[in-house]
């Protein structure tokens, strides 16, 4: 098994001379499981008397159909139909006797749940997220476009301390479906670091919004981990937001796992037990990381792991919260997830499950053999209902110990999976296949990592894809048009300054 990369199209060159019978179509022998793929919120709908109702958050005055009193307050505090734009209350959200005057629009594949609940199923019947909204309907009207932010328009204080110009772009190091990210240098210091550069235009709604502020919070905890990147800085320009992020040279877990087919078990127990490391921070601190996959854990130049990507996290659960948004990266998602069940901590011991396997075995637990040959099995749908009721097997080259923690993460039932149980984390700690680690140790970074990234120096990407590096670094210049249509004030206190990085940068 060979690990793809996102471009099909070069690895396709040189690992499927074939043709696709179909242009889409995968070539004979190609298993598309492993990919790099991004991750996706599904979004959770709300049929009422025709109506399909999405949680909002309005910034501006909004006022419900229902009650005629307005809409405000912090967090989702309404309710907007996505067919006829109708604006209640969540309140009242079941009382509308109203029926949608515009159902027959915009069809939406929508699945009933046992709550009056539905859920999108597929990706394809989401609206694209790019698609700019539509003005809001029965409300007073908007604000002319507020100006683009300029640094002395912010509050005394909360002065951005970096812009674009103190930063050289280097390379491209990564892309996601929101985001692109270059190595850069900040020139004061010459120090590199990655710089995620999100553009406002596709941060487009409530969720994308949340999305961001999510990722940011949780930086700021992850700065205190030495298994999770940590938080230089943030700033914005009109049309961009950039987060500086300290920079981890040794490539990601897909990159190393498309070169090395499978890891010896010494090699996985480490990334594992890391990994279990830092998730367990996060769990403590009441955050789920929920996009736990190879291309989300980095090596630094060591050899220890750092997790990255933030942008799916849930934070603000405690200890038996439960949480239900349909989310994740297909080949990782935990069947409670796809049964539409209220969830926990549990989803991520699921996902470290796939990814002990996937560096254990060199394939994914849901590869499936003959899908190549049969486009039925190729979809999204396949591959739930796969992860939902295939038994998992386990290759008999592995030790009784290894195939345990396996069965014990991959089990479908999160009541019995291993770390989810009353003693939840020491259940981990004490399995047998992580006898030999030293936790305290592993911790403190006192374990010699099993294997060493190849390195020529601090700015060597020879770990990173080419199909990244190689793409031109710089950022388009921005369009007047794409801006105007922008609401900045989404962005407004967005500038951050790490103060320990900060504090680190004044000894050079
Ligand atoms: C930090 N270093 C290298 C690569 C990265 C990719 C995404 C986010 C942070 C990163």
């Amino acid at each position: 098994m060979i690990f793809l990369s996102s471009h099909p199209i070069c690895w396709l060159n040189l690992l499927f001379p074939n043709v696709p019978p179909a242009p889409g179509m995968p070539c004979a022998g190609e298993d598309r499981s492993i990919y790099r793929r991004g991750a996706r919120r599904w979004r959770k709908l709300y049929r009422v008397n025709g109506h399909i109702f999405q949680a909002k958050r309005f910034n501006r005055r909004a006022f419900c159909a229902f009650c005629q009193d307005r809409i405000w307050g912090l967090g989702r505090q309404g309710f907007k139909c996505i067919q006829c734009k109708l604006l209640v209350h969540k309140k009242c959200h079941k009382l509308v006797q109203k029926p949608c005057s515009n159902e027959h629009v915009d069809p939406v594949e929508v699945k009933d749940d046992a709550n009056g609940e539905s859920t999108l199923g597929r990706a394809s019947s989401v609206r694209s997220r790019a698609e700019p909204e539509p003005p809001l309907p029965e409300t007073p009207p908007a604000p002319a476009p507020p100006a683009p932010v300029r640094p002395e328009d912010l509050e005394p204080g909360s002065q951005r301390q970096y812009s674009l110009e103190d930063f050289e772009l280097i390379r491209v190091i990564g892309r996601g479906s929101y985001a692109k990210v270059l190595m850069v240098e900040l020139k004061r210091t010459k120090r590199v670091y990655a710089m995620k550069v999100i553009k406002k235009a596709l941060v487009t709604d409530d969720e994308d919004i949340d999305w961001v502020q999510t990722e940011k919070h949780v930086f700021e905890t992850a700065s205190n981990h030495p298994f999770l990147v940590g938080l230089h800085s943030c700033f914005q320009t009109p049309s961009r937001l950039f987060f500086v992020i300290e920079f981890v040279r040794g490539g990601d877990l897909m990159f190393h796992m498309q070169r090395q087919r499978r890891l010896p078990e010494e090699h996985a127990r480490f990334y594992a037990a890391e990994i279990s490391l830092a998730l367990h921070f996060l769990h403590e601190r009441g955050v789920i990381y929920r996009d736990l996959k190879l291309d989300n854990v980095l090596l630094d130049h060591e050899g220890h792991i750092k997790l990255t990507d933030y942008g799916m996290c849930k934070e603000g659960v405690r200890p038996g919260d439960t949480t239900s948004t349909f989310c994740g990266t297909p080949n990782y998602i935990a069947p409670e997830i796809l049964r539409g069940e209220e969830y926990g901590f549990s989803v991520d011991w699921w996902a470290l499950g796939v990814l002990t396997y996937e560096m254990l075995a060199g394939r994914s637990p849901f590869d499936i053999a003959q899908a190549a040959d049969n486009p039925d099995q190729n979809t999204e749908d396949y591959l739930f209902q796969v992860i939902l009721e295939k038994t998992i097997r386990i290759p008999r080259s592995l030790s009784v110990k290894a195939a345990s923690v396996l069965k014990g993460f991959l089990n479908k039932n999160p009541v019995e999976r291993l770390g989810c149980g009353e003693n939840g984390f020491l259940d981990i700690v004490n399995h047998p296949f992580f006898k030999s680690i030293e936790w305290e140790m592993l911790e403190q970074k006192q374990v010699v990592p099993p294997f060493k990234p190849r390195l020529e120096g601090e700015r060597d990407l020879a770990n990173f894809p080419p199909e990244f590096t190689d793409e031109p670094v710089h950022l388009t210049p921005d369009n007047d048009t794409v801006i105007a249509d922008i609401d900045q004030s989404e962005f407004e206190g967005f500038e951050y300054v790490n103060p320990l990085l900060m504090s680190l940068e004044d000894c050079v």
